[in-house]
């Protein structure tokens, strides 16, 4: 069995995803998610000219192989560009392999381990009032766990303030929009959102923020042990992970869960944190590192610290991820939650798939393979269309982690 041909297919059905379609010659084909959100056109080019030429004539029965080839093989190891060219060959593969076997992929990695994914939902709001009643309308939905974002009074467009009630994209403009931001502000206003959630709804949801890696160690710290009173699942990115030991001080201050991981590309990103036991989630994800093929040794890796999943799953990430992210969830045994931004009606008429939302958790489909599939002729009808992530910087002009 040989791979015949391979082809990147860029739609923008309301936002820019690029796809990879890989041909056998047995005439089965798959599909992988290979979206950088800003960074598209790096990925096409990488796969187009660096990498599909070495594919052609390959056995896509060997998963595993061709995954070391392309990581050891370019000498150039990792990178968000390098590990989502992978990703969408794995992604693809594996689709290949579960129609050839007529199994759905969560049987090829050993079956389920629960029956649904719980999963969480993204309320925002430019205030706390606001926030309060986006969280009801997503309880009201069904949902069990809700991410809550607000704007803060003195902020321009903090983060998290969508302008869609569902379908918060913040890749919106052209260029880079400029966005403020301000800690001392934040962490006056954060703790009273929580507050208000708690008082309001009580203490039967899972509640959920992200700092965004706006955070320094010692602010983190501060943040989490201020969230205490409200039982949160996680705090996310609290402070930015390049250094991983940074989070030994937010660990030491406060027990407010931790959650990273959404911009890993490979185990070592996480390597630290995991084995010292400084966070509780890992939110890497397939599209982000490198696949089914190396999520999975690091969802193995985290079991062993007790450190469970919270796989990445905003709109940035194409249906095609998230059909495979749910099959990896519904095997994983550290489960921990998935997140759900939900794609438009647009992106889920290109790619059609097989998963269904229920009661607060998505349900992996049936289908062999990976249950999601790409409608080319629609997805020919949205051109490419530049946009940006925002930038952001302090009221000094001093830039910041956006
Ligand atoms: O492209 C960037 C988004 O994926 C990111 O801002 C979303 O932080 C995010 C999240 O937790 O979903
Ligand atoms: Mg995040």
């Amino acid at each position: 069995m040989k791979i015949q041909s391979a082809k990147v297919i860029v739609t923008c059905p309301g936002r820019n995803f690029v796809t990879l379609k890989i041909v056998t010659d047995q005439g089965v084909y798959g599909i992988g998610d290979a979206t950088l959100n800003g960074r598209e056109k790096a990925v096409v080019a990488y796969l187009e000219d660096h990498v599909i030429p070495c594919l052609i004539g390959m056995d896509p029965r060997r998963i595993e192989d061709i995954w070391q080839y392309l990581y050891r093989g370019a000498y150039w190891r990792r990178g968000p560009v390098t590990m989502r060219a992978i990703a969408a060959v794995d992604m693809a593969l594996w689709d290949i392999k579960g129609k050839m076997a007529g199994m759905p992929v969560y049987d090829l990695l050993g079956g389920k381990s629960r029956e649904r994914v719980m999963v969480y939902g993204h309320a925002n709001g430019s205030n706390i009032d606001e926030t309060v009643d986006a969280v009801g309308h997503y309880i009201d939905m069904g949902y069990k766990a809700i991410r809550a974002q607000t704007g803060v009074p003195g902020i321009k467009d903090a983060y998290g303030v969508g302008r869609g009630k569902l379908y918060y994209e913040p890749a919106d403009a052209a260029l880079p929009s400029l966005t403020g931001w301000d800690t001392r502000k934040a962490l006056n206003y954060v703790p009273r959102m929580f507050e208000k959630l708690r008082a309001t709804y009580g203490f039967d949801h899972h509640l959920l923020h992200d700092g965004h890696h706006r955070y320094t160690p010692q602010e983190a710290a501060n943040l989490g042990k201020m969230l205490e009173p409200y039982q949160l699942f996680w705090l996310e990115d609290c402070t930015p992970a390049e250094n991983q030991e940074a989070f030994r001080l937010v660990r030491q201050h406060t027990v407010t869960p931790l959650a990273v991981g959404e911009i890993f590309n490979t185990i070592w990103d996480a390597k630290d944190l995991i084995q010292n036991q400084l966070i509780d989630y890992i939110r890497a994800t397939v599209v982000g590192a490198g696949g089914l093929t190396h999520l999975r040794r690091i969802a193995d890796l985290a079991a062993l610290y007790q450190v469970r999943t919270g796989c990445h799953g905003a709109t940035d990430l194409s249906p095609v991820t998230m059909g495979c992210a749910l099959h990896f969830d519904t095997w994983v045994p550290n489960f921990g939650i998935q997140e759900y931004m939900r794609h438009t009606e647009e992106t889920d008429a290109v790619f059609p798939h097989d998963y269904r939302f229920e009661d607060g958790h998505l349900i992996v489909g049936e289908t062999a393979g990976h249950g999601v599939d790409i409608d080319e002729d629609l997805a020919a009808k949205y051109p490419y269309k530049p946009a940006y992530l925002p930038v952001a910087r302090l009221e000094d002009g001093t830039m910041w982690n956006w």
